[in-house]
C-alpha cells in the first residue's frame, strides 16, 4: 500500500503553543478520553470471542485522536452522525458506556433497546444523533439535519463522521453540493484509514487527488490534518464549527488515520495478505494515545502517578460497565412489538 502521508504532526513538535492557549485540565481531559476509548476497545476485543456480545464490531483502536479531537470541539447540543465504526464517536460525544455495552450484549436497556448493535449507536441526550451501517448512509441524513437547523434557526451544528470509502458513494457528493449551495451549518469529518475492508485506497481512487481537494472543488472549506494528533484535529474542527455557526457554510476535514485491527471483529487481519504487517507496525510507532501522552509529559502536564490513577479509574469503570451489561435483562417477546409503527 502506498501511503502518501508523512505523519505530519503526530510527533507534536510544533504543538508547544497549545499549552499556553488552553487550560491544562482540558488538555489532560482529552488524553483521558483517548485512553478510555483505547481501554474500552481492548476490553471489548478481549471478550468478543466469548460470543456473548451479539453484534458485529468495528474497533477504533489507532483512531482515538480523531474521535476525541473532533468531538471535543462540539457542544453537547451539536449533533453527530456516524457510519459503522461508531464506538469512538459515541463515547467521545459523551454517550453512556453502560448503554453501549448493554447494546452490544443485546440487553433491553441497551442504548438502542437492543435493536441496533454497535453500528447503530444513539444517545440523543448528548447529541449522538445516529449512525448507519450503510456506507455513506449517515451523510445525507446529517445534511438534512443541518438544513433543518438553518430553516428553524436552531443553534446546533451538524457533524458527520465518514470513512474514505464513503467518498466513493455518489450521495456524498450530492450532499456536499447541496450543503455548499445552501451554506449549511455542517462539518463533514472524513477518517481516511486507507482501506475499504481489504481494498487499499490506491486501488479505488487516484492518489494524486486527495479526498479533501475533491471536497474543495465542490466549494467547501476543506483541509487535511493529521488524524493522529488530537490537538490538530481539535483546532481544525473548532474552526469548522465556528464557520458553520457564523453562517459561513460547510467544511470538510480529511484526517489520515490508521486502524490497527481488522476491518471488523477482534484482532489484526494483516496475515490474510491485504496489508503488510510492517506497515501496521510502522503506524503503531505513531500511536495517537502514547504520542500525546509523551507530549503532555514533556510539557509537565502528566506524570506517572496521574497516568496510573487514570488507568485505575478507567479500568474500574469498564469492569463495572461490563458487569452491568452482563447482568441486565434480555428483551422479551413483547418487546418485539414496541417501537413498531404501521398505518
Ligand atoms: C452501501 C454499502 N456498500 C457496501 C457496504 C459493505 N461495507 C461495509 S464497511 C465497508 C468499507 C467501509 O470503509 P470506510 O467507509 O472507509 O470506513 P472504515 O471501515 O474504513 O472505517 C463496506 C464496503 C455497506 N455496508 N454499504
Amino acid at each position: 500500500m502506498v501511503i502518501n502521508f508523512p505523519y505530519q504532526g503526530s510527533d507534536f513538535e510544533d504543538c508547544g503553543d497549545f499549552v499556553a492557549r488552553y487550560e491544562a485540565s482540558f488538555l489532560t481531559q482529552m488524553f483521558h478520553s483517548m485512553l478510555r476509548i483505547r481501554r474500552i476497545e481492548e476490553a471489548i476485543e478481549s471478550q468478543y470471542h466469548q460470543d456473548q456480545m451479539k453484534t458485529p464490531i468495528h474497533l477504533v483502536i489507532g483512531q482515538e485522536a480523531a474521535s476525541v479531537g473532533a468531538c471535543s470541539a462540539l457542544k453537547k447540543s451539536d449533533i453527530l452522525y456516524c457510519g459503522h465504526r461508531t464506538n469512538g464517536a459515541y463515547l467521545a460525544k459523551g454517550g453512556d458506556l453502560k448503554g453501549m455495552l448493554s447494546e452490544f450484549f443485546c440487553r433491553k436497556n441497551g442504548c438502542v433497546g437492543s435493536r441496533g448493535g454497535s453500528m447503530h449507536l444513539l444517545d440523543k441526550s448528548v447529541g449522538m444523533a445516529g449512525s448507519s451501517a450503510i456506507v455513506a448512509g449517515a451523510v445525507p441524513i446529517a445534511t438534512g439535519a443541518a438544513l433543518s437547523a438553518q430553516l428553524r434557526g436552531d443553534d446546533y451544528v451538524s457533524t458527520v463522521f465518514l470513512g474514505d470509502a464513503a467518498t466513493e458513494e455518489g450521495v456524498v457528493w450530492e450532499s456536499l453540493n447541496f450543503a455548499a449551495l445552501k451554506k449549511l451549518p455542517i462539518v463533514y469529518f472524513c477518517e481516511n484509514n486507507f482501506f475499504s475492508v481489504c481494498t487499499p485506497l490506491e486501488e479505488r481512487q487516484p492518489l494524486d487527488t486527495p479526498i479533501y481537494k475533491k471536497a474543495a472543488a465542490f466549494g467547501l472549506h476543506s483541509v487535511q490534518v493529521d488524524g493522529s494528533n488530537v490537538l490538530k484535529v481539535y483546532e481544525a474542527v473548532t474552526s469548522a464549527v465556528a464557520r458553520a455557526r457564523r453562517g459561513d457554510g460547510p467544511s470538510f476535514i480529511e484526517v489520515p488515520v490508521y486502524r490497527w485491527r481488522g476491518h471488523g471483529g477482534a484482532g489484526d487481519d494483516s496475515a490474510s495478505g491485504y496489508r503488510d504487517p510492517a506497515e501496521v507496525a510502522d503506524w503503531q510507532k505513531h500511536c495517537p494515545v502514547e504520542g500525546y501522552a509523551g507530549f503532555l509529559q514533556r510539557e509537565g502536564l502528566l506524570d506517572s502517578q496521574q497516568r496510573a490513577a487514570m488507568e485505575q479509574q478507567i479500568s474500574t469503570e469498564i469492569a463495572e460497565a461490563f458487569q452491568h451489561a452482563e447482568q441486565s435483562e434480555n428483551p422479551t417477546e413483547e418487546d418485539l412489538y414496541s417501537h413498531v409503527y404501521c398505518n
